[in-house]
């Protein structure tokens, strides 16, 4: 496979950035013929060249008018290279400047200036021209990028254009293929004798033939019938990738431009994120809270409400952390990049005003957001994607985050998503469940296990007779529909909690422990020694006692059997003491007999009643002391 970029274009309005297309590649990218009467482009238009290292640039070619803006950012979205077109004649002009901010703020990485039309002024123009470039560029990732003079009409300066293009494209870092498949969609049409064809530019993992795929927001489940990467068919299509996917089962209404392929159970479409944005110092007034601008990311746009973290307003030129709230569903990923405009009712068309970076596409729901910078929001910028994953589970809160979802916040593949929670579990920062599905902070643990302690002290107060609760109780306690499991998982944590069995308890709150050396159960123990293995029932125990409060004889003598000093086998009240004597007796006998039958036993047993005898090997049967086989028993392995 050659490596591939995408080279798009950028600049003013009849600058000639088609005519360079066309005059680079041979390829007329304004296919319309509407766009071919005005002689302007409307719609993205698309061709390819291959570079003399054996590189194959893809090339977006975007419209220069003011009010298709949101067609060239769509455009820009997909780009590793940009070619910002400026006009020797005219020079730097609104637009210039527009695209370059929207590419800055997209973060397009890399680029040159064309200085075209270079044939219609003569050199000294040209050289004041490139000047004036270079102080535009200034301070800007194109400020040491090459400014190159050339000519659509004579072809002059084409072949270095090429060159700077080829140099530039040896450097280009390319998109992740380790991540989920995503193509966001900007060309839908259908083809006689195909079906369905959509193009993107894929900006993350590999899509084959036969795959099946979603189409977010909302759309159907589609098979991927064949693929076409510059002009021929492809088996698979990988990151940074223009690809036509033919699509099966599906008209083309349903994936319009602004649609995501990806693969089903990947990404989910939200309507909220939080992120970072930078407002550009041209606008007019500061951006205030709960301004609404429109949000424009891979091809996909949506009105927005934009609530700032910790701050009424920002200024032209500053930044700062924000929830967006979306009226539409969209895809996003973690580090995907976005454009804001302000958009006035009174005119079709808007302007840029800023952008920024996706720092969580599934944001925790907050109460009055706006207050202060969640504290987990700047680590979610951070480069390191281990600081970014721990973030990305702080932020989760007791909603816990899946690998998955990890995956999409952190903007890195599943598997290393799934190696960083590992390392992060290894650290003690984070805990898991038993099922390995989800995993939550450790400040969620501690802030989950403070409220399950309250909830288990208001339970023992309501049911002062209850020993313990069960984990769901708990969870009933919980205002919202927290998983039973990390309830559980965060109290088991705690010193003052106590757990026997299923059910969590506080110590301190259990119903008043009885007082094992009472006068009451220091008469019944000594009863039940007494009677040794003529066991007693609990109403014999009673009669022979004569207890002044049966419930507190009931009560104590529950404590007893609990405590383990006072053994019931089927309703006959033992001594432990007595029976542990008995059993070692038992254990040497079948030590050195090998078995035992029920009249020996009687026998060992001080020839006890046949009424005692029986229960007494089934509870050593069960005790796993004794195997029964037949009317004989043997001594089990191990004892
Ligand atoms: N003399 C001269 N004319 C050029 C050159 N490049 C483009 N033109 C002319 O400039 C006009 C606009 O060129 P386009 O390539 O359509 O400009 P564009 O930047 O694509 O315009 P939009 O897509 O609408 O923003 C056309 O009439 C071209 O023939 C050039 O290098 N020299
Ligand atoms: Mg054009």
């Amino acid at each position: 496979m050659p490596n591939r970029v995408i080279v798009g274009t950028a600049g003013h309005i009849d600058h000639g950035k088609s005519a360079l297309v066309r005059a680079l590649t041979g390829i007329d990218p304004d296919r319309l013929k509407e766009e071919k009467e005005r002689g302007i482009t409307i719609e993205l238009g698309f061709a390819h060249l291959l570079l003399p290292s054996g590189t194959l640039a893809g090339i977006i070619d975007v419209p220069g008018h003011e009010k298709f803006v949101r067609t060239m950012v769509a455009g820009a979205a997909g780009i590793d290279i940009v070619m910002l077109v400026i006009a020797a004649d005219e020079g730097v002009m609104p637009q210039t400047r527009e695209h370059l901010d929207i590419c800055r703020l997209l973060s397009v990485g890399d680029g040159l200036v064309a200085l075209t039309k270079c044939d219609k002024v003569d050199a000294d123009w040209a050289a004041l021209q490139e000047e004036e470039v270079r102080k535009f560029v200034r301070g800007t990732f194109l400020s040491d990028a090459p400014v190159v003079r050339v000519s659509a009409v004579t072809g002059k300066g084409l072949p270095a254009l090429v060159g700077a293009l080829d140099t530039i494209a040896s450097r280009v870092r390319g998109k992740d293929p380790e991540l989920f498949f995503r193509l966001p969609v900007d060309r839908s049409f259908s083809m006689k004798g195909f079906g369905t064809v959509v193009t993107g530019t894929i900006t993350g993992g590999t899509v084959r033939t036969g795959d099946e795929v979603q189409v977010l927001p909302g759309g159907p489940v589609a098979r991927v019938r064949g693929l076409q990467v510059h002009g021929g068919p492809a088996e698979s299509s990988s990151a940074g990738t223009r690809t036509a996917v033919n699509l099966q089962g599906v008209e083309k209404e349903s994936v319009p431009r602004g649609s995501v392929l990806c693969h089903p159970g990947t990404y989910a479409p939200t309507k909220a994120a939080d992120v970072h944005l930078e407002y550009l110092p041209l606008a007019a007034r500061p951006l205030k809270n709960r301004a609404r601008a429109s949000f424009h990311a891979g091809t996909s746009s949506s009105l927005a409400k934009i609530l700032l973290y910790g701050v009424a307003e920002i200024s032209p030129g500053g930044s700062g952390y924000a929830r967006i709230e979306l009226d539409e569903e969209i895809v996003l990923m973690g580090g995907d990049r976005f454009i804001l405009r302000g958009f006035s009712p009174l005119e079709n068309f808007g302007y840029t005003i800023g952008g920024g970076r996706i720092l969580s596409p599934y944001p925790r729901r907050r109460k009055g957001p706006g207050k202060a910078v969640p504290q987990a929001l700047p680590s979610l910028q951070s480069p390191e994607a281990a600081v970014r994953v721990l973030a990305a589970l702080e932020e989760a809160g007791r909603n816990g985050l899946g690998t998955k979802e990890a995956a999409v916040i952190g903007g890195i593949g599943v598997a290393a998503a799934g190696a960083e929670i590992g390392r992060l579990v290894s650290s003690g920062k984070v805990r898991g469940d038993t099922g390995g599905g989800r995993y939550w902070h450790g400040i969620a643990l501690e802030e989950t296990g403070e409220e399950g302690i309250r909830a288990l002290s208001a339970l023992h107060d309501r049911f002062p007779d209850r020993e313990g609760f069960l984990r769901e109780e708990v969870a009933a306690q919980f205002p919202d529909g927290t998983d039973p499991e990390f309830i559980a998982l965060s109290i088991a944590g705690r010193p003052e909690a106590g757990k026997a069995g299923d059910s969590f308890f506080l110590p301190a709150k259990r119903p008043r422990s009885v007082e094992l050396s009472s006068p009451l159960a220091r008469a019944i123990a000594d009863k039940v020694r007494e009677t040794g293995l003529s066991a007693l029932s609990k109403s014999e125990l009673a009669d022979a006692l004569r207890p002044g409060d049966r419930r507190e004889f009931d009560k104590t003598l529950e404590a007893l059997v609990k405590g383990g000093r006072v053994l019931r086998v089927k309703e006959m009240l033992f001594d432990s003491g007595a029976i542990g004597a008995l059993k070692e007796n038992l254990v040497s006998y079948l030590e050195k007999k090998g078995e035992i039958t029920v009249p020996e036993f009687k026998d060992l047993a001080g020839g006890l009643s046949r009424k005692y005898v029986i229960p007494l090997l089934e509870h050593f049967d069960l005790s796993k002391v004794t195997l029964r086989v037949g009317d004989k028993r043997l001594l089990r392995k191990g004892k």
